[in-house]
Parts: C-alpha cells; sequence; structure tokens
C-alpha cells in the first residue's frame, strides 16, 4: 500500500474507532460491476434509453410496457447477482455495532463512576438508495437499514383508491408478456460498436403488463420511488431521526453514489454542517473539498479494506 494511502486508512480507522454514531449513504456504485448498471456516468444507459428518464411517474404514464420491460430486466439481473464485498462489510459493522455490548450498571460492568450516565452504545445506520435488495440479501440487520428509494421485490397498485401492496415478489417473469426482459440488454454497450443492433422495447398492450390480485383493476408498479414522489415516510422518519437526535453522527460514508439526488445527498450535508467527518468511497473525485477522506477505486474492495480494522479482519 502506498505510503499515503496507508496514512489515509489509518487516520479513518482511528476516526471510525473513536466514533460513537456512523451513518453510511450508499447509491448504485456499491452494486456496479455486478451487472447492475448505474445511473450515471459511462453506465445510465437501458438499451438506448436513459435509466434516468425511464425512473418516473411521467415515464409510466406514457409508457408503462417500456417501463415493466426495464424493471423487470433489472429485477431479473438483481436476482442474479450476489452481494459482494462491500454489501457484506457494511452488514459486519451492523451486526457488530448491533452486537456491542450493553454497559449494564446492575451486573457491574458499568466503568462510570457517581451514578453517571451509562456510556452510550455504538450506533450504525445505512441509508441506501439501491433498490436491488443485496444489503438484505448480505444479511444486513433489517432495523440498521433503511431503503430510501424502495425495492424492486415490492409491487403497488396504482390505483389511487386500492391500498394493495406486496413484498418480497421474486417471480420472473411476473406475466408471460415480460417473458423475455432477461436477455434485452444493450449488447452494443456491452461489446462495442460491432456487436449487434440492441433489442428494440416491445409494444405491450396494458393488459398483458400485472395487474392488481386485490382490486382486480388496477395497474401494478415496481415499489420504488421515482423523480417528484415522496420517500417513505418511515424511512425518512428513521433517517432524520438518527442524524437529529441523540447527538450527531461523528462519520458519514459516502459508498458509491453521486451525492446528486434529493433529500438523500442532504444528509452527508447535514451530517457535515454539525461536525461530522466524511469518507467518500468512489473511483471519482469528489468535487470542492466536503471529504476527510477519498478512497479511490472500488467500493467492494476498498470499503471492506477500510473497515477491516474495526471488523476485526
Ligand atoms: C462506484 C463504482 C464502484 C461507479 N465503486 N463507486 C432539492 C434540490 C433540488 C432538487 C430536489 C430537491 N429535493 C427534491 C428534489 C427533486 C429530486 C432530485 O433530487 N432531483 C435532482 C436530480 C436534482 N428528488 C426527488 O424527486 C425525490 N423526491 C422528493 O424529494 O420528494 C419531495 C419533492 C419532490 C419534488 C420537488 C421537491 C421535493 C425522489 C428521488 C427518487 C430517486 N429515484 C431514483 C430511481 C429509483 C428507482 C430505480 O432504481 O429505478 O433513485 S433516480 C436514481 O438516482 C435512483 C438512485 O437511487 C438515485 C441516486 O443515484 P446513485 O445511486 O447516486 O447512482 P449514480 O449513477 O448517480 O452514481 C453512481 C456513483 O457510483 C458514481 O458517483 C460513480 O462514480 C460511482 N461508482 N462504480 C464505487 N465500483
Amino acid at each position: 500500500m502506498p505510503g499515503d494511502i496507508a496514512a489515509t486508512v489509518a487516520s479513518f480507522q482511528a476516526c471510525l474507532a473513536g466514533s460513537r454514531k456512523v451513518l453510511a449513504l450508499v447509491g448504485a456504485g456499491l452494486s456496479a460491476g455486478l451487472g447492475l448498471a448505474t445511473f450515471r456516468g459511462t453506465g445510465g444507459m437501458w438499451r438506448n434509453l436513459p435509466m434516468i428518464d425511464l425512473a418516473t411517474p411521467e415515464a409510466f404514464h406514457r409508457d408503462p410496457g417500456v417501463v415493466w420491460q426495464f424493471y423487470s430486466h433489472r429485477r431479473y439481473m438483481a436476482l442474479q447477482a450476489e452481494p459482494n464485498a462491500g454489501h457484506r462489510a457494511l452488514a459486519q459493522l451492523a451486526q457488530r455495532w448491533a452486537a456491542a455490548p450493553v454497559p449494564n450498571r446492575f451486573a457491574g460492568t458499568d466503568s462510570s463512576a457517581g451514578g453517571s450516565e451509562l456510556a452510550p452504545d455504538k450506533q450504525f445506520l445505512t441509508l441506501t438508495q439501491n433498490v436491488d435488495g443485496l444489503h438484505q440479501r448480505a444479511q444486513h440487520p433489517a432495523d440498521r437499514l433503511v431503503e430510501l428509494h424502495g425495492l424492486l421485490f415490492t409491487l403497488r397498485c396504482t390505483l389511487f383508491m386500492c391500498t394493495h401492496t406486496e413484498e418480497n415478489n421474486y417471480k420472473h417473469p411476473l406475466v408471460p408478456a415480460l417473458q423475455g426482459t432477461e436477455r434485452e440488454f444493450s449488447r452494443k454497450r456491452r461489446e462495442g460498436d460491432d456487436a449487434p443492433a440492441e433489442t428494440p422495447t416491445r409494444s405491450i398492450p396494458e393488459q398483458d403488463l400485472p395487474h392488481c390480485p386485490e382490486c382486480g383493476e388496477g395497474l401494478l408498479r415496481p415499489g420504488v420511488v421515482w423523480f417528484g414522489e415522496t420517500l417513505p415516510f418511515r424511512a425518512i422518519d428513521k433517517a432524520d431521526r438518527f442524524v437529529h437526535e441523540g447527538g450527531g453522527v461523528d462519520l458519514v460514508l459516502v459508498v458509491g453514489t453521486s451525492g446528486t439526488v434529493w433529500p438523500a445527498a442532504g444528509y452527508v450535508e447535514t451530517v457535515r454542517a454539525l461536525g461530522g467527518k466524511v469518507a467518500v468511497f468512489n473511483p471519482e473525485q469528489p468535487e470542492g473539498d466536503y471529504a476527510d477522506w477519498w478512497f479511490p477505486g472500488s467500493a467492494l474492495e476498498t470499503l471492506p479494506a477500510a473497515l477491516a480494522r474495526e471488523l476485526g479482519v
């Protein structure tokens, strides 16, 4: 390890060891390399369409068949993928800090004299913007994980009057009309200009798309958060409480995210404004001077390496 990187890791590890409260904000870069595209940068296209334009209520309203093909493909790809070392490292940190012994004054483990408050436990929370379910599959404790943008495997009815929601639906294809979406990716982008042309999107009549089993009328949609939609109240509430209650966050790990989407990106700014430190795990150099540590390279390597001492590996 070059000297300057070793010094960066050592200073980060000292901060982590001394931290009481740590937050991780995760984005698509953590799952990059598993066949799951990022939204911006060199990835960001599904066939010839920008992914960011497909992740909108307007796109679904305009052509639910195209948007369902996009999400059917992503559901399939996420199911094929396995959590990587970065997902596992976050899960282990959450498990380890969750398992840290809580001092018990009655059992004599409270070292504080004079009846002062018990030493506070270490706290860790992952806020993920990813919808691929890989944190769960890496055994990340659910109570220390907030899925800000929902999950690909949750289905919701679009009918205003129907509240039907189904979680953990891993069926592929969801309906016969979505058969074949697993193979339909941009071969041109993956293999270069000589590759065969991209598979065109198919026109799928609305009646052939997934429909609500409860009301029988409404079209189902993926349980993800699109631009212009509010994030799940419980997710925002839990994230806000962690950041604003019970003392400030000492350190935020910003992992594989462009930090361009709000309100997720705002948590990093808030932690920093309240005096916390910022560590960025991203091949791209962070803009400005907000990062106290930058770990260039793939987060699936840099994150486990940076957390290794705390994880005892
Ligand atoms: C690697 C790597 C490797 C590569 N290792 N790293 C305040 C100011 C301005 C605007 C707004 C605001 N508040 C709200 C808004 C509007 C809007 C917004 O943020 N717009 C911005 C674009 C300006 N936000 C919303 O609409 C949100 N709703 C909301 O706030 O409701 C209230 C409200 C509405 C309207 C106005 C005001 C208030 C909802 C946001 C929902 C985002 N949804 C999506 C789709 C989810 C479903 C799906 O997956 O299909 O979420 S969009 C997309 O972006 C997805 C991602 O979770 C999200 C973030 O992207 P992410 O994860 O950062 O990925 P990339 O691709 O951007 O970056 C990847 C990074 O990885 C890069 O940096 C690479 O370098 C790096 N990388 N390989 C480590 N190996």
